[in-house]
């Protein structure tokens, strides 16, 4: 009878929510060593999607072989649900964001338990319930206290069609990240977190953590710390000085002009002074820049656009008199808004130098002096310094080290450090989010809302359409000032649900605490994280963000680490003719459709064993009906041994004493030796979260004892089986359980010991045997093929014969063993008593050489103990012969002679 997934994935689904639940409980109080495995919580689309399953799928697999292993696993699940796709179904289809999104949930949660995953859903949180963001707003107000809140008038990415400013990690080449259009740039105030203050031990703490170096990288660039000067430029004819960031000071006296971004508050006072056409030229041009994107500003092409301010700075060095600009490619908010420009020296300023005819002057030649300059672009690397004064002559690296010391001497410069990283803009101007804690009163300003007056609740009467629906619900807009009682508006501004991602790990804790955050003394308890899976889309955004806000944590005293998350496994996407799956494409496997046809074992097993987990995963409709077949083996397995015991219990019955059925088979050695080796196998390939080799493993292991079931003793067949029902649990977790119940086991195998691998039972001689029988196969396989070309037409092969080579070559084959070479495996076979029969074997040599020798009756057993398997797998009668005896025979005479240690003569007779 078929193993009936459906059936069996029903009812254990259920009770998994159960045990899992209850297993925590009783975990805690056996003081075992805890693990935290965790995947980045969904946001509740509503519907599983592959990448989903995918990412849940090695999580659930690692918390299962950790639960095994003996560790106290805290596995839990929850979502990640404000957000703006709510708040767009609102606006289309009229629905309450709440509703929406709870339904949604309600889905999700669905479909993951019936995938198996040993969440303990006990833990489990969604952050747009006020009990969750309750906290965001107790923290924002903890922020404000130590300044690291605050808000400024700023600038910001503002995105037409989604009607909300987005933070410079949403915008991509100038687009909004969710929706793709066109970005522009808008004045006002906002709260910001002050996450710049944090950006070295943001550095810091990468070197101590076990997360991809790929991330890593990421992290380091988006933070981009850049180590340069600080070179003051005095004004012509005014008591001002203009101070610039550089990387290359070494280029200093190459300097033709200065270049201010449009925004810098000195742009338009400068346009002032030169008069009314200078100022409405650049009042307009601080317009058109001001809509660009960075990314278009700072780029090649658009380097050039700039106007001279009618101004002049001096030189430092050559008291000249340099041109001063505004100009659309340096950026308000990085270094100092003001750079140096030398043409000669940088591709940028070279291409500004020639629209604007500036001249070029070259003061840093190629270190190789033979190597001649290219005049038509500019010479970026590192030389020797020439028209530099005393510092001609010198290297780049040596001049940047000495202009410095100078300029500090004269008190005009200084080394400086750079960040790219801005401060966190958490502002939104959107209904479904935190609502931020403060009030504005017309006598004492902004106030934070007190502490126990909190939760700020996200009023549930608004309306949707245009700009903030927050704005449009008058009753909750006016309140009372916390200070004076007097009237005040509430924050229409909601937070970026980043915030809500950066410390939900911590919540889930202690999801129910009503009096703090969490339990500090839990929380330590649990953390870092030990292994946190995800997609390597937030390598840079939600992953900085967690770490910045767990170090002000620290700072604050809530938690004793400052890394929440100690190792970081980036699943790679699932694709399907090699693109990843989007619905715009039209390329999507909806695991929905996969679960009835196949089951979620397959599927689970699928996605484990088609790739490594930050491999890239290919969809196979193939490769699933593979896995499918591989898991249908294992049932027949389990049958056969259910039909055997029931035989054996009849026999019983019967009254005949049934030495049988206590009798050791003949293969259960093999069966164990197999067995342990799995069992070591398995757990050094978990370890390293080689699943396909795990699975591969697993599926190689039944597929040799399946080979030999009928020589099983029922006790060593019942031991494979119980065995491999733990090894299969973190893989396919119902058929574990199946299996775990129908050899007659109580409780559940998710909640079994991990059995150990015995030593004494893995006989090497076993190995030796699997990759003897594996090359016999593959060259019989080899030798078929080509006679099915020869001879076109298939003939029906009656026998093969199997020639083991005579025991003298095997004990050549020793003598020889730690030769060097051909050559000398002569010489040593000359000075031995097997000298005669060199040539006989003198052609053989390098096979010899290239084995490790046994002997013949050892190679005459093992091919007999295969030789049923052998008969079945090419339906043919095979004859083992040693070739003494072969060589009797006329017709096999001169093939036998060919025979040698492990590599016997195969004839098709
Ligand atoms: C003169 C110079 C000469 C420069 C040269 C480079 C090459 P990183 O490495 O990314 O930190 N820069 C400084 N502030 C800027 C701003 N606000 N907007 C645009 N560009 C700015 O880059 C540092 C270099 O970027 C600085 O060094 C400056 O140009 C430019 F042969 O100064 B350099
Ligand atoms: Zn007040």
């Amino acid at each position: 009878m078929p193993y009936n997934f459906k059936d069996v994935e029903e009812s254990y689904s259920k009770k998994f929510v159960e045990i899992f639940q209850k297993h925590m409980l009783e975990q805690a109080k056996e003081g075992k060593k805890k693990f935290y495995c965790l995947e980045m919580f969904p946001y509740p689309s509503g519907r599983l999607h592959m990448g989903h399953v995918r990412n849940y799928t090695i999580g659930d697999a690692i918390a299962r072989y950790k639960r095994l292993c003996g560790f106290d696993v805290f596995y839990p699940m929850g979502y990640d649900s404000f957000g703006l796709p709510a708040e767009n179904a609102a606006i289309k289809h009229g629905i309450h964001p709440k509703k929406w999104t709870e339904d949604c949930i309600s889905t999700m949660k669905q479909q993951q338990m019936l995938m198996g995953y040993s969440y303990d859903w006990s833990k489990e949180l969604a952050t747009h319930k006020p009990e969750y963001y309750k906290w965001n707003q107790y923290f924002f107000i903890k922020f404000l206290e130590k300044g690291i809140a605050y808000r400024k008038n700023a600038p910001a990415n503002y995105c037409p069609s989604c009607q909300t400013v987005l933070a410079n990690e949403q915008v991509e080449n100038g687009k909004c990240w969710r929706c793709h259009s066109k970005v522009e740039i808008r004045q006002m105030e906002q709260w910001f977190f002050k996450i710049t203050d944090y950006a070295d031990r943001l550095l810091e703490g990468l070197e101590r953590i076990d997360w991809p170096e790929r991330i890593k990288e990421m992290q380091r660039n988006w933070i981009g710390k850049s180590s340069g000067t600080l070179v003051k430029f005095k004004l012509d004819g005014m008591d001002k000085e203009l101070e610039v960031f550089t990387t290359r000071v070494d280029t200093i006296f190459g300097v033709t002009f200065l270049a201010m971004a449009p925004e810098h508050p000195l742009a338009l006072e400068l346009a002032r002074k030169a008069g009314k056409e200078k100022e409405r030229e650049v009042k307009e041009f601080i317009d058109k820049v001001l809509v660009e994107e960075r990314f278009e500003r700072t780029s090649i092409e658009k380097s050039k656009e700039g106007i001279f301010l009618d101004a002049y700075a001096i030189h430092p060095f050559t008291k000249e008199k340099i041109p001063i600009y505004v100009a659309s490619f340096v950026l308000p908010d990085y270094g100092t808004g003001i750079v140096m420009g030398v043409p000669a020296h940088d591709a940028r300023d070279f291409e500004f130098a020639k629209q604007h005819g500036l001249s070029i002057k070259h003061v840093v030649l190629p270190k190789d002096a033979s190597k001649k300059l290219d005049e038509a672009k500019a010479f970026e690397e590192f030389g020797i310094l020439a028209d530099s004064e005393e510092f001609s002559g010198m290297s780049s690296e040596q001049a940047i080290e000495e202009i410095t010391k100078k300029l500090e001497k004269l008190g005009l410069g200084k080394k400086a450090v750079c960040y790219k990283l801005r401060d966190w803009l958490i502002s939104r101007q959107r209904y479904w989010g935190t609502p931020i804690p403060v009030v504005y009163c017309q006598k004492c300003g902004i106030q934070p809302v007190s502490i126990d007056e909190l939760p700020v609740i996200l009023p549930e009467d608004v309306k949707f359409g245009r700009g903030n629906p927050l704005a449009t619900n008058e009753s909750w807009l006016n309140t009372t000032c916390p200070k004076c009682k007097g009237p005040a508006r509430r924050e229409t501004d909601t937070m970026d649900t980043f915030v809500d991602s950066s410390w939900y790990f911590l919540r889930y804790v202690d999801n129910k605490n009503d009096a703090e955050p969490f339990d500090k003394k839990k929380v330590s308890e649990l953390l870092p994280v030990d292994i946190y899976i995800g997609g390597a889309e937030h390598a840079t955004m939600h992953l900085i963000y967690a770490r910045f806000f767990t170090k002000v944590l620290k700072d604050l005293g809530y938690v004793d680490f400052d890394e929440p998350f100690a190792k970081l496994v980036n699943q790679g996407v699932v694709t399907l003719g090699g693109e990843a799956m989007s619905k715009s494409k039209g390329n999507i496997v909806d695991p929905l459709d996969v679960v009835p046809k196949y089951g979620v074992d397959a599927l689970r097993a699928f996605i484990l064993a088609r790739a490594m987990p930050e491999k890239d995963l290919e969809w196979s409709d193939e490769g699933i009906e593979g896995i499918k077949r591989a898991l249908d083996r294992i049932t027949e397995l389990l049958e056969f041994y259910k039909e055997k015991k029931q035989t054996n219990n009849t026999n019983n019955e019967k009254g005949e004493k049934s030495e049988k059925s206590e009798k050791s088979g003949e293969r259960d050695e093999y069966a164990l030796a197999k067995m342990n080796w799995l069992i070591a196998e398995y757990i050094e390939k978990f370890e390293r979260l080689n699943f396909p080799s795990v699975i591969f493993s697993l599926f190689d292991f039944v597929k040799a004892i399946s080979k030999h079931k009928e020589k099983l003793s029922l006790a060593v067949l019942h031991s494979c089986l119980h065995n491999l029902a733990i090894l299969l649990n973190p893989i396919t977790p119902y058929l574990s359980e199946h299996i775990w119940h129908e050899i007659g086991n109580d409780g559940y195998c998710s909640l079994a010991e991990m059995p150990k691998p015995n030593e004494a039972l893995m006989k090497q001689e076993f190995l030796v045997e699997d990759n003897y029988i594996g090359s016999l196969i593959a060259d019989i396989q080899e030798i078929l093929e080509l006679i099915k070309k020869k001879e076109k037409a298939e003939k029906e092969q009656k026998s093969i014969v199997v020639v083991i080579a005579d025991n003298w070559k095997h004990e050549v084959a020793k003598l020889i063993s730690n030769c060097k070479n051909v050559a000398e495996a002569i010489e040593r076979i000359k000075q031995s008593q097997y000298a005669n029969k060199l040539e006989e074997i003198s052609k053989a040599i390098t096979n010899l050489l290239n084995i490790k020798p046994l002997d013949e009756d050892k190679e005459y057993r093992i091919v007999s103990r295969n030789k049923e398997f052998l008969e079945k797998e090419f339906k043919a009668k095979v004859i083992l012969l040693r070739e003494k005896e072969a060589v009797e025979y006329m017709k096999y005479k001169e093939k036998a002679k060919r025979a040698l240690p492990l590599k016997p003569v195969i004839i098709f007779d």
